[in-house]
C-alpha cells in the first residue's frame, strides 16, 4: 500500500484500459501503485520488446528523474506521472524534436481544459510563469532497434505546501485541478496525435509542429539567461528555433548561438 495521508482518490484502472479505441488508438495503459521511475519501467519493458503504444503510470514515484540527474517529486496520487514507448520511423537526428513535441502536447491539453499554459524551452510546461510539468524523453537501444521512452510529470492536485521547489505549481494551486483519469486521457490522446501527425508527415509536419512550438513557447523572444554544464553563462535574447529544435540566442555581446537541450542545464528568462 502507498502512503497517501491525503486520501486521494486512486486512478480509474479499469475505465484506462477500457478508454475508447477512438480516443487513445493504438495505446495500452497499465496502472501500478509505486515505481522508482516509469521511465525506468518502461525502459526495461522496451529491451523486452514491448510495443510502441505501451504507457505505464504510477501512483507514486520513489525514485523520479528529471534531467541532468535530478529529481522529480510528487506526493502519492497527486500528479500524473508516466512514460510512453515509442519507437519512431523518423531518422534519429528528427528525436530531439521528442520532448518539444511532447510539452507541447501537454500545453494543448491543458488549454483546451482552459489552463492558460505555456511551454518553456525545452522540456517544461509553465503556469503564472512556474513549472507545472516536465518531461524527460530517454533513447533506449534495444533488439528492434532503437526506441524513445516519454516520461511526462504532470502536477495535478498538490497543494501549495506539497510543492518540491519554490518555481513549482499545480492545477490546484492555479485553479481547480481536473479528474486525474480525464486528464491523463485528455493528455494522452494530444501526446499521440501530435506524435503520430508529426511521424506521418514528413518535412511539412515538422514544419507545422515548429511553427505551432514557437507560437506556444514563452522562451522566444525572451530575455534569456542560459547555464551551460562547462558553467558558462550565455544571456541575449532567445530568437528562434533551429531545424533541429535548437534554441537560438542572439547574444549580448554579439553573435549568435545555437544551444541543445542536453548542453543546458538552466534557461531563465531575465
Ligand atoms: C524535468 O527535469 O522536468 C523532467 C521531469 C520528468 C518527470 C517524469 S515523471 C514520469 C517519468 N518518470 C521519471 O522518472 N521521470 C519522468 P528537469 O528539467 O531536470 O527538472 C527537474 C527539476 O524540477 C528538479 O531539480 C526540481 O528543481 C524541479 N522539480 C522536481 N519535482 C518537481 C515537480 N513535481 N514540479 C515542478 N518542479 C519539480
Amino acid at each position: 500500500m502507498i502512503s497517501d495521508p491525503a486520501g486521494r482518490p486512486p486512478l480509474d484502472a479499469a475505465r484506462l484500459a477500457a478508454a475508447d479505441p477512438d480516443v487513445l488508438p493504438g495505446l495500452t495503459v497499465e496502472v501500478v501503485e509505486e515505481a522508482g521511475s516509469t521511465n525506468e519501467l518502461v525502459g526495461e519493458r522496451a529491451r523486452s520488446g514491448a510495443a510502441e503504444g505501451l504507457v505505464i503510470t504510477a501512483e507514486h514515484q520513489t525514485a523520479g528523474r528529471g534531467r541532468l540527474d535530478r529529481t522529480w517529486e510528487t506526493p502519492a496520487r497527486s500528479a500524473l506521472t508516466f512514460s510512453l514507448l515509442l519507437r519512431p520511423t523518423v531518422p534519429t537526428y528528427s528525436w530531439p524534436w521528442l520532448p518539444l513535441l511532447a510539452g507541447y502536447a501537454v500545453d494543448k491539453a491543458l488549454k483546451a481544459d482552459g489552463f492558460e499554459a505555456s511551454v518553456k524551452w525545452p522540456n517544461d510546461v509553465l503556469l503564472d510563469g512556474r513549472k507545472v510539468a516536465g518531461i524527460l524523453v530517454e533513447r533506449v537501444d534495444t533488439d528492434l532497434g532503437p526506441a524513445a521512452v516519454v516520461g511526462v510529470g504532470l502536477n495535478v492536485g498538490m497543494t501549495a505546501e506539497e510543492l518540491p521547489v519554490p518555481e513549482a505549481t499545480s492545477l490546484a494551486v492555479a485553479g481547480t485541478a481536473p479528474d486525474r483519469t480525464d486528464l491523463l486521457i485528455d493528455v494522452l490522446a494530444s501526446v499521440w496525435e501530435s506524435y503520430t501527425t508529426w511521424q506521418e508527415g514528413g518535412d511539412l509536419a515538422g514544419m507545422r509542429l515548429a511553427e505551432s512550438y514557437v507560437a506556444a513557447c514563452a522562451t522566444i523572444g525572451a530575455q534569456v539567461r542560459v547555464d551551460l554544464p562547462s558553467g558558462e553563462v550565455l544571456t541575449g535574447t532567445a530568437t528562434g528555433l533551429d531545424p533541429s529544435g535548437r534554441l537560438m540566442v542572439e547574444q549580448d555581446g554579439g553573435g549568435s548561438t545555437a544551444v541543445s537541450a542536453g548542453d543546458v542545464v538552466h534557461v531563465r528568462s531575465e
